[in-house]
């Protein structure tokens, strides 16, 4: 039964344009560098490449293929001190780091090795996979799933740098450890001693979230037990009868030398959950919003949604001692039994063992939204030209035995085996109504966009990160209340540009990409309840165009058809498949 309570309001856009001044992206590279070593006082130039190179545009080429081999496992694990079955990369939370150059190919062989019924596919988030869209790791979209025993080999080119992740795509298996960083590196905006590398914001359920799920599928998504940073915290197991609070548990430390300048790649790869991290006594430098450079601007605290990532350095300028590195529940958003506890120690004297004394100055965050949108202002300025016709979707709820979200009234429902892009080398033109597939083709223009526009119709009253697969996005608008036609307001001047932007609480997001890359591309809520509960479209973009090589595609075809092997039936899926 549909629910009529909150009609769907026509934002009747149609064929709105924007008419900004015609602006070309190739205007905007700039002469490469002459060979330029990278280090603590130069971090802004890459052998023959800089931080001014139009990345979209040029990619160096190392002629480096990079390799690694990634086994999926399910086993005990008690990252704070509470056991419990874990889904992991190779028996460790987070799993382990891949580190490639900007420049490089990257060659990841995926092993699946659990022993129950799931199948699974990993995505490397914000990768823009160009022309290699059948790596991209969605299972019902991009591949069929990796069934038990079996492996998968992922080839791509990092055409793009800086700090993300991979996680498996596979219903809640992330929720369940399955994630690792991915460190690509390349230039920065600002310079820095010591790279620390990744820093993981995790919200943690003693209850695995595929049994969580039954909770959540039904609409309030359950409390979970505490977070993680960087796969480590404490629990209290002091007075506890439960024999799984084993305890043992430690805070994540780190030790910093006064005077030195420190990388932290922050990625929040949270279920559910919004952080404003800081560090007692320092302040930080934002450097990158995912993966696109920006102008450092300093901040004591930065407010993070799923699937984000911020550079931020910090230096070493306070008085030696022991301070709380804190993960920063941003509590309006987040339905946590222990968010006081979301705490980390960085140390200047690597022997002291005490608890910092430490208190915070930083404002306690009351919004679900993102880093204030003037402060993200990307170094390599590009601005949205010519956007040609706005695709309008409205976001809203239904309830079909279970609680579902919509897209223009359709919840997204995949069939692992039959992926959109096994369709689209079949030549189809019409695909599942339930794949929420909208065509994006282009128009004859140079450069070619598309323009996203989501309208929070729901009346739940929650914030949403979206992500996008396959591209980096130009935020025009992110705005609370209705929409009104009106594309003036749009900002198309060097807009904050990321993979995933928050979508306001009973308000909209305006996004435009470039229609640069022919694939299918998954967009999503990044909270992981709300993806399984539907909430999720697919561009087919330039459909004509997608091409897969006869090497690629025979691992395309080997995939499903040991999937299909595994699973010859209809397989027993109870959420969205993402
Ligand atoms: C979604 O629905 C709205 C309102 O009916 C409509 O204007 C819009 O074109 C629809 N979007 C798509 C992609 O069909
Ligand atoms: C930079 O360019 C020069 C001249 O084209 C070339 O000889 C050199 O190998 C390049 N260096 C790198 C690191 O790509
Ligand atoms: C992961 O585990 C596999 C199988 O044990 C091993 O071959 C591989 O080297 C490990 N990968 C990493 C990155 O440690
Ligand atoms: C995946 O494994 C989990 C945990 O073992 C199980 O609860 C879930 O039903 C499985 N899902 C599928 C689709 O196999
Ligand atoms: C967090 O863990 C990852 C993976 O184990 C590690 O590479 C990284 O250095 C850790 N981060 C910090 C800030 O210590
Ligand atoms: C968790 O936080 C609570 C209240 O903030 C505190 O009383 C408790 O001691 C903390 N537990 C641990 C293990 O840090
Ligand atoms: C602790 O710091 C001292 C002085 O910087 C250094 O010599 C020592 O190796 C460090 N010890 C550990 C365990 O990191
Ligand atoms: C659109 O909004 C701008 C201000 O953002 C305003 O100046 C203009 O009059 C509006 N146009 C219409 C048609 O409402
Ligand atoms: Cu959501």
């Amino acid at each position: 039964m549909k629910l009529t309570l909150f009609s769907l309001v026509a934002a009747a856009l149609g064929s709105q344009a924007l008419s900004i001044p015609y602006h070309s992206l190739e205007t905007s590279l700039q002469p490469r560098q002459s060979n330029c070593e990278n280090g603590p006082d130069s971090r802004n130039c890459w052998g023959n490449f800089s931080i001014d190179t139009n990345y979209y545009d040029v990619t160096p080429d190392t002629g480096n293929t990079v390799e690694y081999w990634l086994s999926i496992e399910e086993g005990d694990c008690a990252p704070d001190g509470y056991q419990r079955t874990c889904m992991t990369f190779n028996g460790t939370v987070p799993g382990p780091t891949i580190i490639a150059d900007w420049g490089d190919n990257l060659v990841i062989h995926v092993t699946n090795n659990m022993q129950n019924t799931n199948g699974t596919a990993i995505h490397w988030h914000g990768l823009r996979q160009q022309g290699s869209v059948e790596y991209d790791g969605v299972p019902g979209v991009t591949q069929c799933p990796i069934a038990p025993g079996q492996s998968m080999t992922y080839k791509f080119r990092v055409t793009q740098y800086g700090s993300t992740w991979y996680h498996s795509h596979f219903t809640l298996q992330y929720a369940e450890g399955l994630f690792g960083g991915m460190i690509l590196r390349g230039p920065a905006t600002a310079n820095y001693d010591e790279d620390l590398g990744s820093l993981f914001l995790q919200d943690w359920g003693h209850v695995e979230a595929f049994t969580n799920w039954y909770t959540a599928r039904k609409g309030a998504p359950p409390a979970l037990d505490g977070g993680l940073i960087n796969g480590t915290n404490t629990f209290d197991c002091s007075g506890s009868t439960d024999a799984n609070c084993v305890g043992g548990g430690k805070k994540f430390e780190t030790v910093f030398e006064s005077g030195k300048k420190y990388l932290l790649r922050l990625v929040n790869v949270a279920v559910d959950g919004v952080f404003q991290f800081s560090i007692d006594g320092h302040t930080l430098t934002v450097i990158s919003t995912d993966l696109v450079p920006i102008v450092p601007y300093t901040t004591d605290s930065v407010q993070i949604t799923i699937g984000q990532r911020y550079e931020v350095i910090v230096e070493a300028n306070a008085t030696p001692g022991d301070y709380w590195l804190r993960g920063g529940w941003v509590d309006t958003c987040s339905n946590n039994r222990n968010s006081g506890n979301m705490t980390g120690i960085v140390r200047y004297d690597n022997s002291s063992t005490a608890d910092p004394s430490s208190s915070s100055t930083v404002v306690a965050s009351t919004n679900c939204l993102d880093e204030p949108i003037q402060s993200l202002v990307p170094h390599l300025a590009l601005d949205v030209t010519n956007a040609p016709t706005i695709t309008s979707e409205n976001l809203g709820i239904l309830f079909d035995s279970y609680f579902k979200w919509t897209i223009n009234s359709s919840s997204l429902l995949l069939d692992w085996a039959n992926p959109t892009l096994e369709h689209i080398l079949n030549g189809d033109s019409i695909f599942p109504t339930e794949y929420n597939v909208v065509s994006v083709e282009p128009s004859g223009t140079d450069p070619e966009w598309a323009v996203l526009l989501i309208q929070d119709l729901s009346g739940i009253g929650l914030a949403h990160p979206i992500h996008l697969h396959g591209h980096d996005f130009w935020i025009l608008a992110q705005t609370a209340g209705m929409f009104d036609g009106n594309t003036t307001a749009f900002n198309t001047v060097n807009p904050a540009r990321r993979d995933v932007a928050v979508l306001p609480a009973n308000g909209y997001l305006a996004i435009a990409f470039l229609l640069d890359n022919p694939g299918a591309w998954l967009v999503h809520c990044h909270i992981a309840w709300h993806a399984s509960e539907g909430l999720s479209l697919e561009f087919v973009e330039s459909q004509s165009s997608i091409t897969v090589d006869a090497a690629d595609k025979t691992v395309f075809d080997d995939t499903c058809t040991s999937w299909g092997g595994f699973a010859p039936g209809p397989f027993p899926q109870d959420d969205s498949g993402i």
